[in-house]
């Protein structure tokens, strides 16, 4: 039987408990809040920062409400509504490694025609950069027309391609972290990092839900963890039947 000392419930964000970049249905988070979190464990585990899940997740006092939220895969960590951890990707790497790797990505990207560019093109975080042949500052719209392009044309696989083959050895992951950008960060330092975070409160078991657990996805690895029994959902609203049916609550 499920308990909030036994049982943790992981959750990706974007595509799993909201549409990419939006903000969660009034519905799901009071499911999440009430039915789930007097259940079980409750975190969230996103590529973005905690700004952006803080939007998403409708407030600041998202660290608050959730019994973990781990941004930046969980090397930036918050754990009842305060942020415990963090680790910096500019002095794992270096300054030298980190401009190398930004002049390969802004070279790039220059060479490239898209349907349309807009600005910040290279989004420095405390633990990963993100980068973005579209721009971060693209419309909704723009970012639509993005991800179709995308679809037929490959940028950012080629991307990811041009980048390994460049930084081989270097010790980096190229991930396609969400639909428009590619987030880079030091191998290990994916999902799964948020698992040392929980190491000392002994669950017997931990589920992960997430949508991008195909290979080069930024759920791959949590999902196919064997600490973590994965889910590979569709939509917010199929997260919503997945836990109703593990939990039994439906
Ligand atoms: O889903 C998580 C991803 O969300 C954003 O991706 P994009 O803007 O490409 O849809 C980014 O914050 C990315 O870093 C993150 O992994």
């Amino acid at each position: 039987m499920a308990s909030r000392k036994s049982t943790l419930y992981l959750f990706d964000v974007d595509g799993t408990l909201t549409k990419p970049r939006q903000v969660i249905k009034e519905e799901l988070k009071n499911f999440l809040l009430n039915e789930v979190k007097s259940r079980v464990t409750v975190g969230l585990v996103s590529g973005s920062d905690y700004v952006k899940i803080a939007e998403q997740m409708d407030g600041e006092a998202v660290a608050e409400k959730f019994d973990y939220v781990f941004c930046e895969n969980g090397v930036v960590q918050y754990r009842g509504g305060k942020l415990i951890s963090s680790e910096s990707i500019l002095s794992y790497l270096g300054e030298s490694l980190l401009q190398k790797v930004i002049n390969f990505a802004l070279g790039y990207m220059s060479k490239i025609e898209l349907p349309a560019k807009r600005g910040n093109f290279v989004e420095f975080r405390s633990s990963m950069i993100n980068i973005c042949p579209v721009g971060r500052s693209c419309t909704q719209s723009e970012r639509d027309e993005f991800v179709k392009f995308d679809s037929v044309h490959q940028i950012r696989q080629k991307f990811v391609d041009a980048l390994q083959s460049e930084f081989k050895g270097t010790g980096l992951t190229f991930a396609l972290g969400g639909q428009i950008s590619v987030d880079v960060f030091p191998t290990g330092w994916d999902k799964t990092y948020c698992l040392k975070h929980v190491a000392d409160q002994e669950f017997e078991v931990i589920h992960f839900f997430g949508d991008k657990t195909m290979p080069g996805g930024n759920d791959y690895e949590l999902y196919n963890d064997s600490r973590t029994i994965g889910h590979k959902v569709t939509s917010p609203d199929d997260t919503r039947e997945q836990v109703e049916q593990c939990l039994n609550i439906k």
